[in-house]
This record gives structure tokens, C-alpha cells and sequence, in this order.
């Protein structure tokens, strides 16, 4: 069974959103999310400049080796760029060996490890009262884990805390929208954040937290010590994690658990993390990490360390991503918990899928494949939009991380 063709299609239903369709021989076809927030493009022309070509006429079936061919025949391995790129053609890929066996795709990874994925969602506001009736909400609404961001007094805006209280869309300009950020501010509010959320929420749902890779390693041991009273589940990006070695600074501090890896790409990105057992949950996912394929082999080296799965499933993420991160979820001995984030109406309708949340565990339908589909003629009334993420910079005018 061969590739017969593969096209990109770029959609806008509230956000840019890359999807790579391939179609074979037989008229099956697969879908594969390549979403890169804010530099969506490059992905496209990476995948019709450089990967489609070479797919055309290939055997569907070889995931594993179209994937090797993609990743070592590339020659200049790894990068956001090409991963996503990789993770496309390799979710697609087993989207049609699921179509075409006629089962959901984590039966063909060993099947279901348990009955539901448990998710986290997103409460926050620009008040620490705000965050908490937004979680309150949540709770009610069932919800087993519940992410807590607050504005930070005397900051205009900050990460994590949107302007509509249930959708969260960090990319929100045509250019960099420039935001002030003052560590002093955050690592004092952050505390209170989450006493008053134990007061308010009790102690029978977890609670997180993202710190969005603004810490330095010995800030982060602070703010994880100052955290351990309120038993939060993780402290998510404490610092930039291009350095791995960062992370041992932190646990000589802390026993709160600490989560990163949304932004990596392989497992190199994470391996010396992973077997030092310098974090508790890995957060890559589908589309960054190289696929279903990929994201299964990081899961695995992680469970022999003890670490479980926490994948991102932000809005950026494509619900096409959204469903192949629960298939591996499902499949996988250490998931730990699943990000996620409700889509816009629009993306909804550009996308019909069957997965399904119910009092705070999510669950995909038995449809063959990754049941998730594009509608192509209501993805074209929405078109591409330059967005931007926000940039980030201290009082005194210095660049810093967002
Ligand atoms: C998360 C993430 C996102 C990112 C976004 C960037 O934990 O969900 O940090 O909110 O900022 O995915 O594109
Ligand atoms: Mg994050």
C-alpha cells in the first residue's frame, strides 16, 4: 500500500492550526498534527519542501522506517522544526494502519493500560480570588486536577493568565507583544496563590502549577519548598531546561515534583533528566517529540526510571494531537496525567473527533485509527493569521525568558 499524495493544510479557527493529510493507493488516509505556535510556516515548508517529496510511492506501513528515514536521513537531526515535521508523517501513518486494521490506535500499541486518562485543565485570573472561583468551577464541574495562574501584583499582564476567563491564547499579536516580569513579584504570590487554593479547594483535587522556564535553579528550590505545605502535584518549566544539569540544584531543595519537557524534542533533550531521576513527569508530546512512534519510545525509557507522563496538550496542540497523546496515554504502564485545554467552537467544528471528556477523565471513541478528522471546506474559511507569542522583558529593559 503506498503514499500516493500528502498535502499541508493550514487552518485559523481561533488559531493556526498545521495539519499534514497523507493518502495512499487504497483511498485510506491519516492526518498528522505539525502545529509549531508562532512559527507555523516553517513547518509547512520544511514538510512541502523537504519531507512530501521523498513520502510519495513509500510503503505506508513502514512507520518505523519512514521515521528513521525522515530523522538520520535528514543528516542535520533534531529542532522543533523537523520533529514536528517527523511527528506529522509518523502520526498519520498510524492513523491509517489503524483505519486500515480496523482498530484504535492503542490497541495496536498493547491496548488500554486503564479505563480513562486523567486531565488537568487551566483555572486563572488576574486576582488570586478570580483563580480560584474559575477552579471552583472546575471542581465542580468534576475535574481531578486543576493548573492555578494568577496575575502578579503590579505586572500588566503575565503568563498563564488570559483574557477570556475559559480560553487561554498566548499567541496574541501580529508582532511580539512585549510584557515586564519581576521574579521578587511572582515568587511572593505564588505561595499565597496556593494556600488560599487548599483553603478554598480542600484536598481532594491536585493542583499544579507552570512557572514557564522564569527561575533560576536555587529561585525554583525556593519557591518548591515554599509550595510543600499545599502538596502541589508539579512545578511545571521551573528553568530554562536547556541546561539538564539545572534540575539537580532544584531537588537538592525541594520534594515538591517537578515536571519540563514540553518544549523538547527528542529524548536526548531529556535523557540525563530521565535517568538521574531528576524530574518526576515528562511533558513532551506527539506533535514536538516526533510523533506517537517517538513519544512511545520516551515514555518507555522513562518508566524504567520511575518517571511518569505528563504530555502538554495546550490549544496550540491540534486536536489531531490531542487524540494520538490520549491513544498513547491509554497504552503506556507510567502515564502520569494528560494536559488539556478546550479548542474554540470553530476548531471543534473544523475537526470532528471522538474523544470525550467525563468527570475528569477523557476518553477516545473505538473509531479505527485515531478518530479525528479535518472537514477541508470549513478548515478554508478560516485562513492563516500571523501570531505571535509574547516576548518577555525585567523592568530595567533586559531580555528574558517568556
Ligand atoms: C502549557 C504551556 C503553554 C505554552 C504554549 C506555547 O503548559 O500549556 O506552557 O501554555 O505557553 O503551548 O505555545
Ligand atoms: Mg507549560
Amino acid at each position: 500500500m503506498t503514499i500516493r499524495s500528502a498535502r499541508v493544510i493550514v487552518t485559523c479557527p481561533g488559531r493556526n492550526l498545521v495539519t499534514l493529510k497523507i493518502e495512499t493507493d487504497q483511498g485510506v488516509y491519516g492526518l498528522g498534527d505539525a502545529t509549531l505556535n508562532g512559527r507555523e510556516k516553517s513547518v509547512v515548508a520544511y514538510l512541502e519542501e523537504h519531507v512530501i517529496p521523498v513520502l510519495i510511492g513509500r510503503d505506508a506501513h513502514r512507520i518505523e522506517d519512514i521515521w528513521q528515514y525522515l530523522y538520520k536521513g535528514a543528516y542535520w537531526r533534531r529542532g522543533p522544526v523537523t520533529m514536528s515535521a517527523i511527528a506529522a508523517v509518523d502520526t498519520a501513518l498510524w492513523d491509517i494502519k489503524g483505519k486500515l486494521a480496523g482498530l484504535p490506535i492503542y490497541q495496536l500499541l498493547g491496548g488500554r493500560c486503564r479505563d480513562g486518562v486523567m486531565v488537568y485543565c487551566h483555572a486563572n485570573g488576574t486576582s488570586i480570588e478570580d483563580t480560584l472561583e474559575v477552579a471552583q468551577d472546575y471542581k465542580s464541574a468534576g475535574y481531578k486536577a486543576i493548573r492555578l495562574q494568577c496575575g502578579v501584583p503590579g505586572l500588566d499582564s503575565t503568563y498563564g493568565v488570559s483574557k477570556d476567563r475559559m480560553f487561554y491564547e498566548p499567541a496574541d499579536n501580529d508582532l511580539p507583544t512585549e510584557n515586564v516580569w519581576d521574579t521578587p513579584a511572582y515568587l511572593r504570590v505564588v505561595p499565597e496563590l496556593f494556600k488560599a487554593g487548599r483553603d478554598a479547594l480542600g484536598w481532594d483535587v491536585h493542583l499544579l502549577h507552570d512557572i514557564h522556564h522564569r527561575l533560576t535553579p536555587i529561585e525554583a528550590g525556593r519557591l518548591g519548598k515554599d509550595l510543600e505545605p499545599y502538596r502541589p502535584f508539579w512545578l511545571e518549566d521551573a528553568t530554562p531546561a536547556e541546561n539538564q544539569e539545572a534540575f539537580r540544584l532544584i531537588r537538592h531543595h525541594t520534594t515538591t515534583p517537578l515536571a519540563v519537557g514540553e518544549i523538547f524534542n527528542t529524548l536526548w533533550d531529556c535523557k540525563d533528566l530521565i535517568q538521574n531521576q531528576l524530574i518526576d513527569y515528562i511533558r513532551a508530546t506527539v506533535v514536538h517529540a516526533g510523533g506517537i512512534s517517538h513519544l512511545r519510545k520516551i515514555a518507555q525509557f522513562a518508566d524504567v526510571f520511575g518517571v511518569k507522563t505528563g504530555c502538554h496538550g495546550a490549544t496550540d496542540l491540534s486536536p489531531v494531537t490531542m487524540a494520538a497523546a490520549l491513544h498513547v496515554d491509554l497504552s503506556i504502564p507510567n502515564f502520569g496525567i494528560q494536559e488539556y485545554m478546550r479548542h474554540t467552537d470553530a476548531t471543534y467544528d473544523v475537526f470532528p473527533h471522538g474523544y470525550r471528556l467525563s468527570n475528569g477523565y477523557m476518553n477516545v471513541s473505538d473509531a479505527p485509527g485515531l478518530g479525528v478528522d479535518i472537514d477541508e471546506a470549513k478548515a478554508a474559511k478560516y485562513p492563516y493569521k500571523r501570531a505571535y507569542l509574547p516576548v518577555n522583558r525585567l523592568r530595567d529593559g533586559t531580555m528574558f525568558d517568556w
